[in-house]
């Protein structure tokens, strides 16, 4: 049997995934991915989880897609099998929130893996990148898209078009990250948002995650519809009253996720 290339731990209700292959900086190969969408898949169907951690190594979260399985491929070859197609379209279908907690590099599909998560936690050693452009392609999953939205046209065609690396200050100030910490914090701070974000009700953590995410795909109209519908919906859980009703009697309250 070969060793699991993604580490999967619980601790209390967050899930943790880890990166784990550090030789090649933690080269997201089909492999990696596969292990990735389907850890995560089971934590989205698990009640005794709230939210998910995703990390790599002190060294790098990950390096980018595999340069050497990509380097002798065709149009014919990735084409044909919709190279990365299946297993990363699934990471998006995840309902409970991901944490990116990043140190070292985030390259290429690495900065998109990350960006793909729902915010980034980085370490003050991350390095964020879209180097493509030196392998003679571009970005292939949301480095044209994601990274626009988050930092805008200028500094995205920047990063893309040089292929150059931005610090983790450069990206906390472009809005790419949310918190940026000391290397050895990094994953405990992820790990007590992700706490923090399991102790609330599930289903309005989720709807809010949707409501976010439908932002970038409506316009504000209909977004605003989608979200006022959502928190109408929110008055009929238990949790709403459970919610309400703890606050008005100065006590914390206890979610059932009903
Ligand atoms: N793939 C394979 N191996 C890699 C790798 C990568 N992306 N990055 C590093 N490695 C390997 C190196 O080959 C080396 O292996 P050995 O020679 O020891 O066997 C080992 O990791 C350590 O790397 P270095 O010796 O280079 O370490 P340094 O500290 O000197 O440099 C570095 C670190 C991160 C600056 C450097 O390794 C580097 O520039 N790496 C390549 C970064 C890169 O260009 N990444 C973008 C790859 S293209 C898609 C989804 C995603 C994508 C595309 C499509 N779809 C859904 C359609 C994504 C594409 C990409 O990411």
């Amino acid at each position: 049997m070969t060793a699991a290339l993604v580490k999967v731990e619980k601790r209390g209700q967050v899930g943790l995934l880890t990166l784990d292959r550090p030789k090649a900086l933690n080269a997201l190969s089909n492999e990696v991915i596969a292990e990735l969408a389907t850890a995560l898949r089971a934590f989205d169907a698990d009640d005794g989880i709230g939210a998910v951690v995703l990390t790599g190594s002190e060294k790098a979260f990950a390096a980018g897609a595999d340069i050497g399985a990509m380097s002798t491929w065709s149009y014919a070859d990735v084409f044909n099998q919709d190279y990365l197609g299946h297993d990363w379209e699934s990471l998006r279908r995840i309902r409970k929130p991901i944490i990116a907690a990043v140190a070292g590099y985030a390259l290429g599909g690495g900065c998109e893996l990350a960006m793909l998560c729902d915010f980034i936690i980085a370490a003050e050693n991350a390095r964020f990148g879209q180097p493509e452009i030196n392998l003679g392609i571009i970005p292939g999953f949301g480095g044209t898209q994601r990274l626009v939205r988050a930092i805008g046209k200028s500094k995205a065609m920047d990063m893309v078009l040089t292929g150059r690396m931005i610090t983790a200050a450069e990206a906390e100030l472009a809005g790419l990250v949310a918190r940026v910490v000391p290397v050895e914090r990094v994953l405990d701070e992820a790990v007590e948002a992700a706490a923090l974000i399991a102790s609330k009700s599930i289903m309005s953590v989720m709807m809010a995650k949707e409501c976010i995410n439908r932002a970038f795909e409506m316009p504000l109209d209909e977004g605003l519809l989608f979200e006022r519908r959502n928190f109408h919906a929110l008055f009929s859980t238990d949790d709403q009253k459970e919610g309400m009703a703890a606050f008005v009697e100065k006590r914390k309250p206890k979610f059932t996720n009903r």
